[in-house]
This record gives C-alpha cells, sequence and structure tokens, in this order.
C-alpha cells in the first residue's frame, strides 16, 4: 500500500488534472460499489483524475481494500494512511493541502455522492471558483434520511448560511468542487467537519450550486456524533468571527480607496 506517513504532496498528474480527496473510516463495504462507479466514469469521460483516500487506520481494512481494488482496475489512487486520533474534518484538510492538483474534488466514500456528477461539476465550473452540489438548491432532494437528520441538517444549514454571507444553498455540503488556486490562501482547520463553511466564511469567491439527489447510504454506519456536532458549534463561532473580520478588511480596503479617490 502506498502509505505516506511524513506530510508530503500527492500531484495529480498534469497541471489541468483533478483530485479527489475521500475521508474514511470503515468504509470497507462501500469501496467496490465507489470504485466501480468511478470505472465506470472513467470509461466515459475523457478527464485525468486522481483519487487520495485518506484513511484514519480504518480497523475493517479499508485502505489495504481500496488500495487493492485501485491497482485491479488501473485507477490511479493514493492512500494516506493517519495514525489515531481519528477525525474527518483534519482528514480531509490534509487531503486538501496534499495535493497540487489545478482542481480539488472533496466527496464521501458512501455512495451518498455519486461520482456520476463530475462531469457537470466540471462544466458549471467556467466562471466560477467553486461548484457545490447542492441538497437545498432548486431541483435538489434528499432520500432515505430518518426525521432527525433531516432537521439536524435544516437547523445547521439555517446558521451556517448565517455566518457564510448567504451565498451558497448548501453551506455544509461534504461534495464540491474548488480551483486549488482560488482556496490555497484559505485556512482549513478541519473544525467541525466543515470544510466548505471555512472556506465560504473566509473569502467572497464565486460559488455555483449544483443540486443533486442525496441518498442515504447502502452500507456501513453513519459515524455522526456529539463531539462532531460540538465541534460544530465551535467552528460556527469561529466562523462568526472570520466572517467579521473580512468585512472589516473589505469596508476599510473600500475607505481607503474612496479617499484616495477623492485625493486624487
Ligand atoms: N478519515 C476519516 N474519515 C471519516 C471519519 N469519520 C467519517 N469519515 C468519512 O467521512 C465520510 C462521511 O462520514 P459519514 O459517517 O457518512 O457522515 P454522515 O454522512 O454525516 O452520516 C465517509 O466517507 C466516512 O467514511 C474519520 O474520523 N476519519
Ligand atoms: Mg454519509
Amino acid at each position: 500500500m502506498n502509505i505516506i506517513a511524513e506530510m508530503g504532496s500527492v500531484t495529480g498528474g498534469a497541471p489541468d488534472s483533478l483530485a479527489i480527496v475521500i475521508p474514511t473510516y470503515d468504509e470497507r463495504s462501500n469501496i467496490e460499489p465507489l470504485l466501480f462507479e468511478f470505472a465506470r466514469l472513467r470509461a466515459n469521460w475523457d478527464r485525468v483524475f486522481h483519487i487520495i483516500f485518506v484513511d484514519d487506520s480504518s480497523p475493517d481494512g479499508t485502505g489495504e481494500a481500496a488500495d487493492r481494488l485501485g491497482k485491479r482496475l488501473g485507477i490511479s489512487l493514493t492512500v494516506v494512511t493517519r495514525p489515531p486520533p481519528r477525525n474527518l474534518g483534519t482528514a480531509i484538510a490534509e487531503g486538501i493541502a496534499r495535493t497540487d492538483a489545478n482542481l480539488v474534488c472533496v466527496m464521501d466514500a458512501d455512495l451518498s455522492h455519486p461520482p456520476s456528477l463530475l462531469p457537470s461539476m466540471l462544466d458549471r465550473l467556467d466562471g466560477f471558483d467553486g461548484v457545490v452540489a447542492s441538497r437545498y438548491a432548486p431541483g435538489g432532494r434528499i432520500t432515505d434520511w430518518p426525521v432527525h437528520r433531516r432537521l439536524i441538517s435544516y437547523v445547521a444549514t439555517a446558521l451556517a448560511q448565517s455566518v457564510s454571507k448567504g451565498r451558497c444553498t448548501d453551506p455544509l455540503s461534504g461534495y464540491f468542487l474548488f480551483r486549488n488556486s482560488a482556496i490555497r490562501g484559505v485556512s482549513v482547520t478541519g473544525l467541525g467537519n466543515k470544510p466548505l463553511l471555512e472556506v465560504l466564511s473566509q473569502t467572497s469567491l464565486a460559488i455555483c450550486d449544483l443540486p443533486y439527489e442525496f441518498g442515504n447510504r447502502k452500507n456501513g454506519t453513519s459515524k455522526l456524533s456529539l463531539a462532531g456536532i460540538l465541534g460544530f458549534v465551535r467552528l460556527l463561532a469561529l466562523s462568526a468571527s472570520r466572517a467579521r473580520a473580512s468585512n472589516r478588511a473589505l469596508r476599510s480596503h473600500t475607505d481607503q480607496a474612496s479617499s484616495q479617490s477623492r485625493e486624487s
């Protein structure tokens, strides 16, 4: 297995390449259907892509399974294996930090995020810094999610919109694509497991929402926990203060520009 213990770069190959960051923990039962989806995608799409699994030493052998099947199917992938403690947010942040591919996509391994949507996401990128696969844009939907998950998501999304300038219908989406150059300077800490919200609250990037159908996982179990929810509450507070700082910086820049134009 390709294990990278030290912080280092995982390139996506060609300069116009696409890296797909997939955090995993105990997703062995999803690896085969997921990689077969990617094999189908590759057969119908002339895009080079490289998958970076960031696996937190899954006890069920997810990392090894991905590496083995990737080789068998000839899919370009790297498995980054991290020691405990496990953390979804920092796994995504690490995957993003490790690639120098031009385009970076983040998605889950549990097939809630269909790889077949990727070509449409790339098509929509024209004129934008990023594309968010949205459950809440008109035309998007959620299937098979229990009522309590819908409720948590609805409330959390409303709170997240209030600290991200309402620019995106689904600021907590785990399925999104950015130009690497647009997010290079952004601090993605992984706090609260919602890196998209971190990007939105620190920047004024142009985002396009793409509606899609989010389906509940068929295999394995969700790792949503109370600790994760508390981390999200801390992220909201951090995002609100980052958004205030970015508004202040924008106002002071505008004031300076207008006083300079009055002087000249
Ligand atoms: N590396 C890593 N991945 C994780 C961790 N927890 C969850 N994941 C992965 O993150 C993605 C989303 O997790 P999931 O449990 O489906 O969350 P949910 O969609 O909110 O129910 C899946 O691909 C998981 O395997 C973790 O602690 N470390
Ligand atoms: Mg999931």
